[in-house]
């Protein structure tokens, strides 16, 4: 017969392992995605401006998206979750500037910002929470300065064409990690530079190794469109 000490000795285990599947984050890194306005609007759909007016020149944040090193990602993870302005109106200014909304109709970005949270930041709930999901991301941004990065390596948004490789070796150089790289086509199917996604570790704070980089969809003569 089993002794009490044995079996209790077996349930402390088994709880232990369940606290430990609960604590641990259920993605492997997220892809931190920036876009180039220029890109966004510069195609045949074209894009509403923000309410708050046209945005300045520079990339601006699409999302950071929890992802998986298999290449696929989850997503819209906790229905209950819903986003809440409240919790992030000391960052709204910022977010504004940093992370507006170039779909239309026009917007204020709170549709867009609602999207991202709903879609992808409820699947990092078990790092970060909302205020802290759109800080960090925030933070990113100031570390990745992609239009000072490339302007460093004389690739500069005014419409000429530059190669693939050198817009990946500049960035690579400026965060010391490759990057995945995003063309999409303008009217006259010219292919451009849209969207540079870097790698994060699962606390939304460092940058790392791409496990995966995204399909490219790129020439290999890209242009950077003014804005
Ligand atoms: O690529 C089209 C849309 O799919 C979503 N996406 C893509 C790659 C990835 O790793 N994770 C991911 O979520 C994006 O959806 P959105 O956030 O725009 O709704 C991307 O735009």
């Amino acid at each position: 017969m089993e002794s009490k000490g044995s079996t209790l000795t077996k349930l402390l285990l088994l709880l232990n392992i369940s606290l430990v599947l609960c604590a641990s984050e259920d993605f492997d890194f997220f892809y931190f995605v920036q876009q180039w306005p220029g890109a966004y609007c510069d195609t045949k759909q074209s894009c509403c401006y923000p309410k708050t007016g046209k945005p300045a020149a520079d990339f601006s944040i699409h999302g950071l998206w929890p992802n998986y090193n298999d290449g696929s990602w989850p997503s819209n993870c906790d229905p209950d979750s819903v986003f809440d302005k409240s919790q992030i109106s000391d960052l709204v200014s910022s977010m504004e500037k940093n992370w507006p909304s170039l779909s239309c109709p026009s917007s204020n970005g709170m549709r867009f910002w609602s999207h991202e949270w709903e879609k992808h930041g409820t699947c990092a709930e078990s790092e970060l929470d909302q205020h802290e999901y759109f800080e960090a991301t925030l933070k990113l941004k100031q570390k990745v300065n992609l239009l000072q990065t490339l302007k460093n390596a004389g690739i500069e948004p005014d419409d000429g064409f530059y190669s693939l490789e050198s817009i990946s070796d500049a960035i690579k150089e400026g965060t010391g990690f490759a990057p995945g790289i995003e063309c999409n086509r303008d009217s006259a199917h010219n292919s451009q530079l849209y969207q540079v996604y870097v790698c994060v570790d699962t606390s939304a704070s460092n940058l790392i190794e791409c496990p995966l980089l995204p399909k490219s969809k790129c020439g290999s003569q890209i242009q950077f469109p003014k804005f």
